[in-house]
């Protein structure tokens, strides 16, 4: 139950293997801070749909509120979370390396602070399968906490979702996400990692999946990210108050730095079609043109069957490439 989770298990494939050329570096663009005051300014941002941080706008009281001791009092230690449980610091979806375990909001919170491997990513109260995850409405109790600035009425009124995200010493993996996002900073701080969609190419995503098989953070959650040849990653080190606009398809991963990192994130639809139409409980179901072109790729294959598989590789790459050419110069 979380980002990259829609893979279906026919989508499940091979893990490939790491590159050969792994050095380490630290990330090499920064992603730029900026102040946005007008709504047509966070228009503008949409459409250059670069990856920025928005600071100096009002996210609510939560900054100042989110204690653990608020957080137990408000929402009470009882309510049922699920949360991952993860063996090691560095979460992978590819290899699943955690669990997901329902506890008591009040147990979670105690482990959480005393330095335990978990990451609540709030889900539906109501329907978790079925809805998306709304803060306003699985944690009523802390609605008047948190409010987007008047200036992103445009993700407002287009949200998809807005799940809690509670993290200790752990990382998300490596993913994207179809919807566009921000992530809004409210305790603790967090270092984000981006990959614009072009390096999709070189992040090891099996076929049809959305998380990587990459681990950025091998050297630390403060450490150099490693290096992967021929890629463009852009970082950021997230305060309290600071909004990071994730655009959509760009590749991410966090880690936490030091104390326990609180945010809430608002996924929204900045596209007027495409999207696949019924279910989308994480924002990250692919577009509807991919879902089909894969099921037209299963089929195209098809039709090669029974013919001598070298001739049958043969066609097939020369349609790779002709799809290539069509992605790199239409
Ligand atoms: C997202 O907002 O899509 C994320 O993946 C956030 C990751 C995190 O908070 O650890």
């Amino acid at each position: 139950v979380s980002d990259g989770e829609s893979q279906s298990p026919e989508k499940a494939q091979e893990i490939p293997k790491r590159p050969r050329r792994v050095k380490t570096m630290s990330g090499d663009r920064s992603i730029p801070r900026i102040s946005v005051g007008t709504a047509s300014e966070f228009e503008r941002i949409l459409e250059i749909s670069k990856p920025v941080v928005i600071h100096g706008t009002d996210v609510g009281p939560c900054v100042e509120l989110w204690t653990k001791e608020y957080l137990t009092n408000t929402v009470g230690i009882d309510r049922k979370v699920v949360v991952h449980e993860a063996q090691t610091e560095n979460m992978n979806f590819q290899t699943k390396n955690f669990s997901y375990i329902t506890k008591a909001f009040g147990t979670f919170l105690d482990e959480v602070y005393a330095g335990g491997r978990q990451y609540l990513r709030s889900i539906s109260a109501e329907k978790p399968t079925k809805m998306p995850a709304n803060l306003a409405v699985d944690f009523p109790e802390l609605k008047e906490d948190f409010r987007l600035p008047a200036q992103l009425s445009l993700v407002t009124e287009n949200m998809h979702s807005s799940p809690l995200r509670v993290s200790g010493p752990v990382t998300m993996w490596l993913h994207y996400d179809v919807m566009a996002n921000v992530y809004c900073q409210v305790r603790g701080r967090k270092r984000m990692v981006l990959y614009p969609p072009s390096d999709v190419q070189y992040l090891q995503l099996p076929p049809g999946a959305s998380s990587s098989t990459i681990d950025v953070f091998q050297n630390g959650p403060d450490g150099p990210i490693i290096c992967i040849p021929d890629t463009s990653p852009h970082e950021v080190l997230l305060e309290p108050g600071d909004i990071l606009f994730i655009p959509p398809l760009w590749l991410h991963t966090a880690a936490p730095l030091g104390e326990v990192s609180i945010a809430v994130n608002v996924f929204f639809r900045n596209l007027t079609q495409g999207y696949a139409p019924g279910r989308d409980v994480y924002g990250n179901r692919d577009l509807q043109a991919y879902e089909k072109g894969r099921n037209d790729v299963v089929k195209i294959a098809r039709a090669f069957d029974g013919l001598p598989p070298d001739m049958a590789r043969f066609y097939l790459l020369r349609l790779a490439d002709e799809l290539r050419e069509k992605a790199e110069h239409d």
